[in-house]
C-alpha cells in the first residue's frame, strides 16, 4: 500500500535522485490539500450509514429493475451484498482520499473484482452509478463543511469507475 509521499520517494529511488523541483511542487500541493483530505475522511466517517443507504435509495429508484425478481439486488441477501459492497467502496475511498493516493484501491478492491461480478452477473453499469451518487453526495456534504475546493474527491472514486467501465467495453 502507498502514499502520495512513499510513492514520489520509491520514484526518486529508483533512479537514485535527489528530491527535484517537481517533487516538491509535487509535495507542497498534497501537503496543501492535507487539511481538507481530512475534512473528507471526517465526513465519510460521521455519515457512512447515511451515504450509503441514501445513495442505495436513489440507485433503486433511478434502475428499480435491481430489486425486482429476476434484478441482481432482489432478495433480502443481495440487496444486503449490494449495499455492503457500497459500504465498501466508500470506506477505501476514504483511505485512498487521506493516502492522496489510488493505489490502496488497486491492491485492496479492485484485484479480481471484475471476474467476480462478472461470475455472479452483477451490473457494472449500475455500480458506477452507485459510486458515482456517493461521490456527489461527498461532496456536497463536504462543501457545506466550507472546503472550497472539493475536486480532489473526485480521484478515488473515479478511479474506480474507470477501472469498472474498463470491462464493460
Ligand atoms: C473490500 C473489497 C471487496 C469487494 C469490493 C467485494 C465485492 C463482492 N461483491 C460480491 C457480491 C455481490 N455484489 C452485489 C452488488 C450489486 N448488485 C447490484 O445489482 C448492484 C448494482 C450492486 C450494488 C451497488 C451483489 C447483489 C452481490 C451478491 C451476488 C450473488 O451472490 O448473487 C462478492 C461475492 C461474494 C459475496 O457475496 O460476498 C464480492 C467479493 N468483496 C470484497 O471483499
Amino acid at each position: 500500500m502507498r502514499d502520495a509521499v512513499t510513492s514520489l520517494i520509491k520514484n526518486y529511488d529508483i533512479t537514485g535522485r535527489y528530491l527535484d523541483r517537481d517533487a516538491m511542487d509535487t509535495l507542497k500541493s498534497y501537503f496543501q490539500s492535507g487539511t481538507a483530505r481530512i475534512a473528507a475522511a471526517a465526513v465519510i466517517n460521521a455519515n457512512s450509514p447515511t451515504i450509503v443507504r441514501q445513495a442505495g435509495l436513489q440507485l433503486f429508484e433511478e434502475v428499480p429493475e435491481l430489486i425486482r425478481p429476476g434484478g441482481n439486488a432482489y432478495t433480502t441477501r443481495r440487496y444486503s451484498a449490494c449495499l455492503r459492497d457500497m459500504d465498501y467502496y466508500l470506506r477505501y475511498a476514504s483511505y485512498a482520499l487521506v493516502a492522496g493516493d489510488n493505489n490502496v484501491l488497486d491492491e485492496r478492491v479492485l484485484q479480481g473484482l471484475r471476474e467476480t461480478y462478472n461470475s455472479l452477473c452483477v451490473p457494472i453499469g449500475p455500480t458506477v452509478r452507485g459510486i458515482q451518487i456517493m461521490k456527489e453526495m461527498v461532496k456536497n456534504m463536504v462543501a457545506e463543511t466550507g472546503v472550497s475546493d472539493t475536486s480532489f474527491i473526485d480521484e478515488p472514486f473515479d478511479h474506480m469507475t474507470r477501472e469498472f467501465s474498463d470491462i464493460s467495453v
